[in-house]
């Protein structure tokens, strides 16, 4: 359908124009090194721009042709990495420790199960987000028998959302008691047996939508990309927030607060109705306004919510927060965010505003070209891992680790919750001020400077 995935074979596919677009800005910025999906090569770790007192290292660079192209990541209880080919398998991975030269050691999972956007090893169990496979959906991958080989593959729930905009990322719950799925404007909302989003959303338009370029998926309409929560069984699913364009990830803070990293519609550059790449504060029950073509809520529609920062052009990929990483405080409590189009790994620095948070974008680590596709931070080594590939290019495996003089201690993690934050009143939006309901008790309701909305309908 519409958007297959980091599939060179169609142009239309957005990230595909994207890599158009960088390869064009490329070609006038650094004729040396363009960049296009068929000729992408690996990048040294000595061509990236490194933030100061950060070493990368080029761990491994991934077979095209056995191993394809490894698009998701996460890391198991004894620090070895999970990776997933975009179309193949999944592999386990063995960095060597820092400071060694050794070579990674790696296996497949041979098991029926792979072409994953989403990987989380939790509740004894490895979680994967099936996306290139017409069985797509959420997986529980176990070991039932203690061997340290999985054995088991189960299908918790099937979902209808195929390609880069499909199925996408999945993640612990901040209280350790459930998971949340991620999931892109072209997959279908599943059965939810609750929702803090009201349930009434529409396309919300007064004047004729003029659809996106080419009619590109002019037939996806609201609700767009959604967040669910998910208990560990797969049974129990609650819609949290909806109105994404296509949020390839997405990551809790310490106070539990989710951010995601929305993708825009490059198409829409120069008109009055282009939003930006941009990181979304994921609030209880919100709705984010990504409509076809002209009809995308703008960031002031006071029943929406803006952006903690706006990127700008760029395909959004895997975010980590840095906790648990072996680097200054600083680099600990920020939010890493990868653009796979435009080759760079940001750091993005969160201060709490009011109800919400605002941010300072940092390039961490940048290179052309650098088809970033997740980073993932290893609490074991206290290393940062990153991947790039993706639409069959070229693939590799990076660490990133601090070499500076800074203390590199557990950061305390005074990461404050936002003003106005409460379990009986989640926020529903923010410009500027809180602005709350109570859906409770289904009334509104003032508190100091913040104004409660209306209940939902
Ligand atoms: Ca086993
Ligand atoms: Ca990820």
């Amino acid at each position: 359908m519409h958007c297959s995935p980091f599939s060179p074979s169609h142009g239309v596919a957005p990230w595909a124009r994207k890599l158009l677009i960088a390869s064009l800005v490329c070609a006038s910025l650094c004729p040396a090194q363009r960049l296009s999906a068929e000729s992408v090569t690996t990048t040294a770790a000595g061509n990236l721009k490194v933030a100061r007192d950060f070493k990368v290292e080029l761990l491994y660079t991934v077979p095209k042709d056995t191993e394809g192209s490894w698009v998701a990541m996460c890391v198991d209880p004894k620090g070895r990495l999970i990776v997933s080919d975009q179309y193949g398998k999944l592999y386990r991975i063995v960095p060597p420790p820092i400071g060694s030269s050794a070579p990674i050691q790696h296996q497949a999972i041979d098991l029926a199960i792979g072409k994953a956007h989403g990987l989380l090893y939790a509740f004894d169990s490895l979680y994967v987000m099936v996306n290139e496979d017409p069985k797509r959906g959420l997986y529980r991958v176990r070991d039932t028998n203690g061997d340290d080989k999985f054995d088991e593959v189960k299908l918790l729930r099937h979902l209808d959302g195929a390609g880069e905009h499909g199925v996408h990322a999945i993640l612990l719950a901040p209280d350790g008691k459930a998971l949340y799925v991620v999931c892109g404007d072209a997959t279908k909302l599943t059965d939810m047996d609750a929702s803090r989003v009201p349930l009434d959303w529409s396309e919300d338009h007064l004047l004729p939508r003029m659809s996106d370029g080419n009619g590109f998926m002019k037939g996806v309409l609201a609700p767009g990309g959604w967040i669910a929560r998910v208990d560990p069984e797969g049974k129990t699913w609650e819609l949290i927030a909806v109105g994404f364009r296509n949020e390839f990830d997405a990551a809790f803070n310490r106070a539990g607060e989710l951010f995601a990293y929305d993708a825009d519609m490059e198409w829409d550059l120069n008109t009055p109705w282009y939003r930006p790449t941009r990181l979304n504060h994921v609030i209880s029950g919100a709705e984010f306004g990504w409509r076809n073509g002209a009809g995308k809520w703008p960031a002031y529609y006071i029943d929406s919510f803006g952006a903690v920062v706006n990127v700008g052009p760029g395909s959004p990929t895997g975010v980590a927060f840095g906790y648990g990483a072996k680097f200054p405080a600083k680099y600990q409590e920020a939010l890493f965010m990868c653009d796979w189009s435009f080759g760079k790994l940001y750091a993005c620095h969160l201060t709490p505003e009011g109800a919400s948070y605002t941010g300072t974008l940092e390039e961490f680590i940048t290179g052309q070209p650098l088809a970033l596709t997740d980073v993932v931070i290893n609490k074991q080594d206290g290393a940062m891992y990153f991947a790039v590939g993706g639409r069959r290019t070229q693939s590799a495996l990076y660490r990133v680790s601090y070499v500076g003089k800074e203390s590199t201690a557990p950061s305390i993690g005074e990461f404050p919750r936002p003003h106005g934050n409460s379990k009986d009143f989640p926020r529903c939006g923010a410009l500027g001020k809180a602005r709350l309901f109570d859906r409770g008790v289904g009334r509104t309701r003032s508190v100091g400077n913040e104004l409660y909305l209306a209940p939902p309908r």
